[in-house]
């Protein structure tokens, strides 16, 4: 068989099988756990690269939580010693003080041995990792921090939708969110063209879903739109071409297409969108998949800026709440 880019996650017919994640301590507003929100006690270390961590700086922003949650952003090329602050001056966290991410994990966990990833959320007292468990730290954003939360902030989980929200929200993150990686770093045919299938079925569903309303639950922006778009917005500069996810690009499936320009025009989600860090990471440090490194020169990404038309569909994008204005940069 083939050799894997994640051996130790690739099962034995092939399939890449994602590690857990390791530390999934929460944040909590009523004192049920050691950690409390705080502002200024945490600081989310973030890729501009990553689907995972794309999450966490939308929501943050949305929410205007950027005074009380610090940003660490890495480099989107890893070395041998995986994620580095070699963005920052001195080639150190200004916060924290490590230039690796790898110091925070093990400061935690000396005997972590998996991949080390991003997001994680980060104490910045003790330099312990508190968190990496992506899915849970966007929802605890949205309900737990909700006391510094912007005045007339978004509700991006809101509660008589929770249920419809992670129902939406299950299928797409094991077919599209984590199904672009099942094609991408499958070592066999077999479990290549089982993920290529699960992931178009699924984008079948979701345009036919999308064809008559604005967003995936409700009448305004949610928890499940931000999961969808991270995969979306990578679709056809990386995912496309690097992990084989080619019966078509997403620029040729005009309700998704339509649906992504829709968000990344919404502000909060285009400005925090870098398709040079996205482009340089996968095409750069993957190197079973591209050896040579190349970084394509395409696609030409102006055409995010057409028009969507989709305003016609009703809703609003944050619903009753007041439009995020004023959004600083990340
Ligand atoms: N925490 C999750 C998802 C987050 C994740 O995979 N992040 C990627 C970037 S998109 C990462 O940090 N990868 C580090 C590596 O592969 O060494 C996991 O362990 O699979």
């Amino acid at each position: 068989m083939a050799r894997a880019q994640f051996g130790a996650e690739t099962s034995t017919g092939g399939e890449f099988v994602r590690q857990p994640n390791r530390f999934t301590h929460r944040i909590t507003s009523d004192g049920s756990s050691p950690w409390p929100v705080e502002a200024g006690r945490y600081r989310l270390i973030v890729s501009l690269a990553c689907p995972w961590a794309h999450r966490a700086l939308i929501v943050r922003r949305l929410l205007g939580l950027e005074q009380a949650i610090s940003l660490g952003v890495v480099d989107p090329i890893r070395d041998e010693r995986g994620w580095r602050f070699s963005l920052d001056e001195g080639g150190r966290d200004p916060v924290l003080g490590i230039e690796y991410l790898s110091e925070a994990y093990l400061a935690t966990d000396p005997e972590f041995q998996g991949r080390v990833t991003v997001p994680c959320l980060v104490d910045v007292r003790s330099g312990q990792v508190v968190t990496n468990d992506y899915p849970r730290i966007t929802l605890d954003l949205a309900t737990e921090w909700r006391d510094l939360h912007r005045p007339g902030a978004p509700d991006l989980y809101p509660a008589p939708f929770r249920a419809e929200i992670d129902q939406v929200s299950e299928p797409i993150f094991r077919n599209v969110n984590n199904g672009v990686y099942r094609c991408g770093f499958a070592t066999s045919q077999e479990a290549y063209e089982a993920a290529f299938h699960d992931l178009f079925g699924e984008l079948d569903r979701l345009s036919n879903r999308l064809l008559g309303q604005r967003y995936l639950v409700g009448d305004s922006i949610s928890e499940a739109d931000i999961r969808l778009f991270t995969t979306l917005v990578r679709f056809d500069a990386v995912y496309h071409g690097h992990f084989k996810c080619n019966r078509q690009k997403l620029s040729e499936l005009p309700v998704l297409w339509a649906y992504a320009r829709d968000l990344f025009q919404t502000p909060g989600f285009g400005e925090t969108v870098n398709f040079d860090h996205i482009k340089r990471h996968y095409y750069q440090t993957h190197e079973q998949l591209n050896p040579n490194r190349i970084v394509p020169a395409g696609p030409d990404l102006t055409r995010w800026h057409d028009p969507h038309g989709r305003a016609s569909l009703g809703g609003t994008p944050f619903g009753e709440g007041t439009p995020p204005t004023g959004l600083s940069l990340i």
